[in-house]
């Protein structure tokens, strides 16, 4: 951490910004707009002409729990370097970086705040539009672009090197592909799901499949990850008539297996239609998940041809695509436990006027991910284990657990 580090306060960012050469003189009014774990948020609008950015600046600790929770700011420096490698291949679905200032672990970026959290819009009983799609078409391009298939051997060597990212992939590492499996003073939970926390604390078979996912996340460097894609890291909304689609806040990113991004996108779906079938608004199971899958596919494919070493042959992709599958579904899994019975919970799940029943029921699905994430060959069996028909034998099993 650098001895400047400042950390900054709404009434500093109209002159944080001018030093930055944001504006020259000026009235600028700023609101902070922080929500996320981890960091504070301002949006700093002109007076004269209404021209705003967003300034993001990364604490010396987790902001929701505060100094007792430290957590290097140089996470910052992932997001930065983030932004500009996805800048390279799907500059239209991410906010514009105007700025870093590594100094203070500052972005200076486009102000979204005329979009909504997706997160937001689907608890409302709002669509998706056409996000899945546009999550697909961003996994596939990042992925694609910084995998083996994108690179040279020696500019992969490089970018592994370069995107380390320690702090936030232990985050991960512990919040998500351990701490629920084991007794942790972070863990909480409803209590009308106390009886699950205790038997997947106890679930030897869980707990080895948790192992390999978390093993092959410490371990399964494909492609330069965004590495927290939840349905609160996607702004949604309209700019001139036409949808828009912003995915932001990459500090997790690191180089990972490529199914992480796409099974923490299919946790939240997931959770989002058990949100929905609570409140008796219409859903389809699984339906986001085909589309970005295909999406995903699709986009993969369409690159293929362009790869920069043929001896990965076409029976090679489809091996390859099959792992990110795998993957993607345990990863999936893990998010919808995390989220239920870890540390960081959903609004979805936890604003419901009893989130018991919902949160069993994905909790289930969760533990299915994981344990049978090989067995599952594409997204229509997914469908039905969502359904439930493949579900309602582990809901008697626990019944009679229970009983
Ligand atoms: C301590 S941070 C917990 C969670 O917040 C972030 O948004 C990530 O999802 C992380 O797992
Ligand atoms: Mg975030």
């Amino acid at each position: 951490m650098t001895g400047n580090y400042r950390i900054l306060e709404p009434t500093d960012v109209p002159e944080y910004l001018r030093a930055r050469g944001f504006w020259g003189a000026g009235e600028v009014d700023v609101h902070e707009v922080s929500d996320g774990n981890l960091n504070r948020v301002f949006i700093a609008t002109r007076r004269d002409d209404g021209r705003s950015v967003a300034v993001k600046q990364a604490l010396p600790w987790v902001r929701v729990a505060g100094p007792s929770w430290p957590m290097s700011p140089a996470r910052a420096d992932a997001e930065a370097r983030a932004y500009q490698r996805v800048r390279a291949v799907a500059a239209e679905t991410v906010p514009v970086l105007h700025d870093y200032d590594p100094a203070n672990y500052a972005l200076i970026l486009e102000d979204l705040s005329d979009l909504r959290v997706l997160r937001s819009v689907l608890n409302e009983g709002g669509g998706y539009g056409s996000v899945s799609t546009a999550v697909g078409v961003f996994v596939a391009r990042l992925s694609f672009a910084t995998s083996d298939f994108g690179l040279s051997s020696g500019e992969r060597k490089t970018l592994i090197a370069e995107s380390v990212n320690p702090d936030l992939c232990k985050i991960t590492e512990d919040v998500v592909l351990a701490e629920p499996y084991i007794e942790h003073e972070h863990n909480h939970w409803h209590e009308g799901v106390a009886d699950l926390a205790a038997a997947f604390r106890a679930d030897a078979s869980l707990r080895t499949e948790i192992a390999d996912l978390r093993h092959t996340f410490m371990t399964g460097a494909q492609a330069l990850l965004h590495g927290d894609l939840h349905t609160g890291s996607i702004m949604v909304g309209t700019r001139d008539g036409a949808e828009v689609v912003r995915i932001f806040d990459p500090e997790f990113s690191f180089v990972g297996p490529i199914g992480f991004d796409l099974g923490l996108y299919w946790g939240n779906t997931i959770a989002a239609e058990a949100r929905a079938r609570a409140l008796g608004r219409p859903s389809t199971p699984g339906e986001q998940l085909v589309l970005s899958w295909q999406a995903f596919t699709t986009e993969f494919r369409r690159l293929w041809p362009t790869r920069t070493d043929h001896f990965f042959d076409d029976t090679y992709l489809e091996r390859f695509l099959h792992r990110v599958w795998t993957d993607a579904l345990g990863y999936a899994g893990a998010e919808l436990v995390r989220r239920i019975i870890g540390f960081a919970h959903l609004a979805d799940l936890d604003t419901l006027p009893d989130p018991a029943p919902a949160s069993r029921h994905a909790l289930l699905i969760g533990r299915e991910l994981i344990l049978r994430r090989t067995a599952l060959p594409d997204p229509a069996a997914v469908a039905e284990l969502i359904e439930g028909s493949a579900l309602s034998s582990v809901l008697s099993e626990s019944a009679s657990a229970g009983a």
